[in-house]
């Protein structure tokens, strides 16, 4: 173990590295994630990036949310993709998706909703916490027309979890957690396509054609309805309740909340608050105890998915488990990590279908690692969490920035230069 800690990079080192990516990657008010394969502005990526950059740039991590929220549509939502320029390297791109505000194109869909998160952080780590507020009071009615939007187009019935319509708005595009759920969409006869991201990375460590079949018929379906959010949560043959986008969402929430008293909204913090009471219930259901960990559920069906993925420890990062559970999943999350050499990978290495390179089937993501060692931190388990941050260290010190790992050899995978990975090591350095 001394010897792979020796190999570590200097503090300085990962500094200057994590700040040179960011700002390569910086496309003049948002980071895109990655060149070459990522070439727009990510939803979820831009959230986690702008905590990187107020780490050196306070200014330029404020600005990185703004531009997200100036994409958000009338009803609320915030896209995933924001197409701020053409640019013909990716697909499904601007034509494809035919969606937008009145002044941004993008997609039709969202992703887990980090932002509050960020702005709490950015606020808490702020030099000048009065100019911090004013920008973050800004944005708060942006937040909770989002979030309210959540409620309200993606929980109609009250569940107390909202719905994700779609294996991208995950953000764990091809998680096994959405095998079943997604092969019961049918393949309708699209039009012909090319995929882009096969001319990037090698097709070992991407998702399937079939996959991406379904990915573009439910992109039409929802097109052809013009994503009209009442009509999508009925008719999308993919509905679930997505473990890792409901924690995200309680997170954000509890810190909306926390903004909100800092502003005296005391509207908005009795608003949250049902929210949170909400998906308190919700969570329940989702709860595992059997097998140590949170699941997600096919609405359409009722079943609670089988799969279990790094997304069902994230519930620690919501703050939704009692202590006693969060004991149970960190020794899940202990043995998940004795059974590879680098924790956490995104799905479990003893199930049949884990693939330790492709994408969201296996490898070891710097994010997800984040929110698990910042959920860890909060109920107490230090030494795990401090675990989890030495083998992400010890990943992106010897094979470099990259978008996943490999958790059996630590090969970096997909993307290099990867912006939300950057922007991990510089949290990381606090
Ligand atoms: C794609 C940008 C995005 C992430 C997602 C990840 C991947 C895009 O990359 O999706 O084309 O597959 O799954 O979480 O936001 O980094």
């Amino acid at each position: 173990k001394e010897q792979v800690e020796a190999d570590n990079l200097p503090r300085s080192d990962i500094i200057a590295r994590s700040v040179t990516i960011l700002r390569e990657n910086d496309f003049g008010g948002y980071t895109i994630p990655a060149k070459g394969l990522y070439p727009y502005q990510w939803n979820w990526d831009s959230a986690l990036v702008a905590m990187g950059w107020a780490m050196f740039d306070e200014a330029r991590a404020w600005e990185e949310l703004e531009t997200l929220f100036s994409a958000q549509w009338a009803d609320g939502m915030v896209p995933h993709i924001v197409f701020h320029r053409p640019c013909s390297t990716y697909f499904p791109g601007p034509d494809t998706w035919q969606a937008g505000s009145s002044t941004h194109s993008s997609t039709g869909i969202t992703q887990p909703p980090v932002a509050a998160i960020s702005v709490r952080k950015i606020v808490e780590g702020s030099g000048n916490r009065e100019a911090a507020l004013r920008r973050a009071a800004a944005l708060f009615p942006k937040l909770m027309r989002w979030h309210r939007w959540f409620v309200t187009a993606r929980d109609p019935e009250g569940r107390g979890l909202v719905a994700t319509l779609h294996p991208w708005e995950s953000g764990m595009d091809n998680s096994p957690m959405w095998d079943e759920a997604l092969a019961a969409v049918p393949v309708d006869p699209i039009p012909p396509y090319v995929r882009k991201d096969l001319g990037h990375v090698d097709s070992a460590m991407r998702p399937k054609q079939a996959e991406y079949d379904r990915y573009l018929t439910l992109l039409y379906r929802f097109r052809a309805v013009g994503y009209d959010p009442a009509q999508l949560y009925h008719m999308s043959p993919f509905r679930v309740s997505d473990v890792c986008t409901n924690s995200v969402l309680y997170r954000a929430n509890r810190d909306l909340r926390w903004l909100a008293l800092q502003l005296n909204e005391t509207e908005a913090v009795f608003e949250i608050d049902s929210w949170l009471e909400r998906a308190r219930a919700g969570f329940e259901t989702l709860w595992d105890g059997s097998a140590g960990i949170y699941r997600s559920q096919n609405q359409l069906t009722g079943t609670l998915i089988p799969a279990a993925t790094s997304g069902g420890f994230l519930p620690l990062f919501a703050g939704v488990p009692s202590t006693d559970r969060a004991s149970v999943l960190a020794d899940t999350i202990s043995r998940w990590a004795d059974s590879v050499r680098y924790s956490v990978p995104s799905f479990d290495p003893a199930d049949v279908r884990f693939e330790p390179l492709r994408y969201w089937r296996g490898p070891v993501w710097a994010i997800v690692n984040w929110m698990i060692t910042d959920g860890l931190r909060s109920y107490g388990h230090h030494k795990l969490a401090e675990r989890v941050i030495r083998d992400t260290r010890t990943l992106t010190s010897s094979s470099g920035m990259y978008e996943y790992f490999n958790p059996i050899d630590g090969a970096g995978a997909g993307g290099n230069n990867f912006s939300w990975t950057a922007a991990m090591c510089l949290m990381w350095l606090d």
